[in-house]
């Protein structure tokens, strides 16, 4: 039964409330115009330079920024820390099992760890990978491992405007074109992430994973699932899609992942934790080489790069992320702060996703060349304003096509706001909506900014700008 029902609203009240109270608080504060101004200089004009004392609410991601709960601080200090057989490592592989379903887990320190794993097993050099939309850190390691992504994603994602229930879906013409002209040996496999992050959250629905496995089936192709947030992937299902409204979170994920051949996640995000990722397959030969790889690249496999207590706190998080009534307000959260912009008539990404609220930066800077980096401005702009700091997801995340060297300019030119977990308050969000709206009112003065130092990897992370005005 789900448990959604404690949140009152069978009594026809219109609120809801987070399931949890506050214990401890971290204070913040706002550095005054000047301060602001300096630190966005020094930072080069990329929010990730900025040090966290600068920010006053700090929206860049809800990777590894969640509040945990008293039970997960209190399971830190049940660490089991022996190198070797951790009983924290077997309750982790227990509890993976029972919510994800799948046979055999390898921990790892995060996400791109299981990512670089299960790409440098799975791809041959000149095989290719149809997903879902790219993801950063997703899409570098495949490239590395000598594979070429490419995306299949219902056209729906790659517009803001369109309100298509299930914008993460794959176009199952486009999967099935790609694996034709490929030919099914040449398909590594098929990579598909719940809650599409560059998309803006978007969920994909079972309808889709199953017609997608299907396919799979039919021509031999393995499907990998991409479980960052797939907990929150599941709310949608249950609020979207006929036949699973009375179902809990946990039994929606467990039917999702039962469609795939295996996973890997990033436990910084909806698992409810700081630290921490997991890699899982059902294939035992695939499995040992990945328990060899592990070892090399990570740490034994019974820790996989992280301490025992965190192994502990990852397990309780997966348990407590698959409450519905805390899934409620998280994503509850998000609608709030999108709500209050869309009153504004502000553009964001519509529908509004599960993690985060996503400001359409051609929106705002209609003219500005995308060679001046609109979002990549409107970040810097709305820190500048208001010590709110958000991350740019445009062209200088999309980086430079590996083959041509140019830069690749995706569709979507976005800043997202990133809600941490069990973190901010409404207040806060009055407080964002507030300083975004100013931002808005000013959106005629922007002129836009020049990269002036570009690393090689994951540019967004480090490259430098300055202002052109
Ligand atoms: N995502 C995020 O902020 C943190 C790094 S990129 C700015 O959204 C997915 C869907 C992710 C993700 C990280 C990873 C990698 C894999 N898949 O950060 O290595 O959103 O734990 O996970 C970030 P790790």
């Amino acid at each position: 039964m789900s448990n959604m029902k404690t949140t009152g609203q069978q009594h026809g009240r219109r609120s809801w409330a987070e399931p949890w109270k506050i214990k401890m608080v971290e204070p913040i504060d706002m550095l005054d115009d000047e301060g602001r101004r300096g630190a966005m200089e020094e930072a080069g004009y990329n929010t990730f330079l900025l040090r966290s004392d600068a920010v006053y609410i700090d929206l860049l991601t809800d990777s590894g920024t969640n509040a945990m709960s008293d039970r997960q601080w209190a399971a830190l200090m049940m660490g089991d820390e022996a190198y070797a057989g951790s009983r924290n490592y077997y309750r982790l592989e227990e509890t993976v099992q029972k919510f994800y379903g799948y046979r055999y887990l390898v921990p790892t320190h995060q996400g791109r760890g299981a990512e670089h794993l299960i790409s440098q097993a799975a791809i041959k050099e000149g095989q290719v990978v149809p997903g879902n939309m790219y993801f950063t850190t997703t899409r570098l390691h495949q490239e590395l491992a000598g594979g070429t992504f490419i995306d299949v994603i219902i056209d729906e994602a790659h517009d803001p405007k369109s309100e298509h229930p299930f914008k993460g879906n794959i176009d199952l013409a486009k999967l099935e074109r790609v694996i034709e002209e490929r030919g099914a040996g040449n398909i590594a496999y098929v990579s598909l992430a719940g809650t599409v992050n560059m998309a803006g959250g978007q969920p994909v629905s079972m309808e889709n994973v199953k017609a997608v496995r299907e396919l799979c089936n039919r021509h031999g192709v393995k499907l990998y699932l991409d479980a960052t947030r797939l907990a929150e992937n599941a709310y949608f299902i249950k609020e979207r899609e006929p036949g699973w409204r009375d179902r809990p979170i946990a039994e929606i994920v467990r039917a999702f992942c039962d469609y795939s051949d295996g996973a890997w996640k990033s436990s910084k995000k909806d698992g409810l934790v700081n630290i921490g990722g997991w890699l899982c397959v059902n294939d035992f030969e695939l499995f040992e080489e990945l328990r060899n790889m592990v070892v090399v690249y990570e740490g034994l496999h019974t820790y996989g790069g992280i301490a025992g207590r965190d192994m502990e706190a990852m397990a309780i998080g997966i348990e407590e992320c698959m409450n519905d009534d805390y899934m409620h307000s998280r994503i509850g959260q998000v609608r709030y702060l999108a709500d209050m912009l869309l009153e504004w008539g502000i553009p964001i990404v519509r529908p509004t996703g599960g993690h985060a609220v996503f400001l359409d930066a051609l929106g705002f800077y209609p003219d500005m060349p995308r060679e001046c980096y609109p979002a990549q401005t409107l970040a810097a702009k709305l820190f500048l304003d208001s010590g709110v700091r958000g991350m740019e997801r445009g062209a200088v995340s999309a980086g430079r096509d590996p083959e041509t060297g140019l830069d690749r300019k995706p569709a979507l030119e976005l800043v997202r706001l990133t809600l941490p977990r069990r973190v901010y308050t409404q207040a806060h969000m009055d407080v964002t909506a507030e300083a975004i709206k100013a931002v808005w009112d000013k959106r005629g003065e922007a002129k836009g900014l020049k990269m002036v130092y570009e690393p090689r990897y994951l540019r967004f992370f480090q490259a430098r700008f300055e202002p052109l005005e």
